[in-house]
């Protein structure tokens, strides 16, 4: 059976919902592409998404259990501002983008977050990824200042780039592994053999839990050579959801970055 048939008809143990929401243009898609399908998907610029788009990705978050990682990639055009609570329902985490170059991309986060809040309640898991890091040179925003404002709410962040692919597996996957882990618990399944998530500053310091990430990836690469090319787009906001094969990729190492608290 090829692959995407056989997600299809899996029967996962697990399935996350994390909604990803941000101003338009600020690099949602782009960063689920990047981690749903590789560098390689990013070779043609992405359109604006309508609405919104869901990816899907299978991940062994641990030896028991299959889960099944849906990443509802939020339209950040203003245009779309009233449908979007409708797809913010249920979310069990989210990943919240800001694009360093644009100072006003930072300012909304917090609009942003708060209006997931209303519907999807507090506390919910998740991350800041401060985006498009490869473009230091027109950074607008100081890192310590989005830093702040993650600890207020606490939340974790990470510098990414959709481009390079800088701490895209890693931040994606510290969520889903926090969120994974918390509905184990609430499920009261014990899970000995879970790998825990890792705060952003510990997982750039210690090789040795990357190593052991990327053996847990291993398996799921090899069978996205088999695959057929397809996107990774499972489903848009007219469409039913679909549960297609996509591989999580090889953790990076990630580069130092250099001081920037000014
Ligand atoms: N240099 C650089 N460009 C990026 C990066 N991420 C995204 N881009 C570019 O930024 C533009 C917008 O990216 P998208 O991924 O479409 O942004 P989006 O947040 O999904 O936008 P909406 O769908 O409108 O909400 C595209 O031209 C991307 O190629 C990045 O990390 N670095
Ligand atoms: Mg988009």
């Amino acid at each position: 059976m090829c692959p995407i048939a056989e997600a299809e008809n899996k029967n996962f143990d697990f399935k996350l919902k994390v909604v990803v929401i941000g101003d338009a243009a600020v690099g949602k898609t782009s960063l689920i592409r990047n981690f749903t399908e590789g560098l390689s998907a990013l070779q043609t610029s992405p359109h604006a998404t309508m609405g919104m788009d869901i990816f899907t990705v299978p991940l062994h978050l641990s030896k028991k259990n299959d889960t099944q990682l849906n990443l509802w990639d939020i339209g950040g055009s203003q245009r779309f501002e009233a449908i979007r609570p409708t797809f913010y329902r249920g979310a069990q985490g989210f990943i919240a983008v800001l694009d360093i170059t644009r100072y006003e991309t930072f300012e909304h986060l917090d609009t942003w977050i708060s209006e997931l809040e209303q519907i999807a309640g507090k506390q919910l898991p998740g991350n800041i990824l401060a985006n498009k890091v490869d473009l230091e040179e027109f950074r607008a925003v100081k890192f310590k200042e989005i830093e702040d404002f993650a600890k207020a709410r606490g939340l974790s962040v990470y510098r990414t780039s959709a481009v390079t692919g800088e701490n895209v597996n890693e931040s994606f996957m510290w969520l889903a592994r926090k969120i994974h882990k918390g509905v184990v618990e609430r499920a009261g399944l014990a899970e000995a053999d879970e790998e825990q998530p890792e705060e952003p500053e510990e997982a750039a310091k210690s090789p040795a839990k990357k190593k052991a990430a990327r053996k847990e990836k291993a398996p799921a690469k090899k069978k996205a050579a088999a695959k057929p090319k397809v996107p990774a787009k499972k489903k848009t906001a007219a469409s039913k959801e679909s549960q297609s094969q996509k591989s999580p990729l090889v953790l990076k190492p990630k580069s130092k970055k250099k001081d920037d608290e000014e």
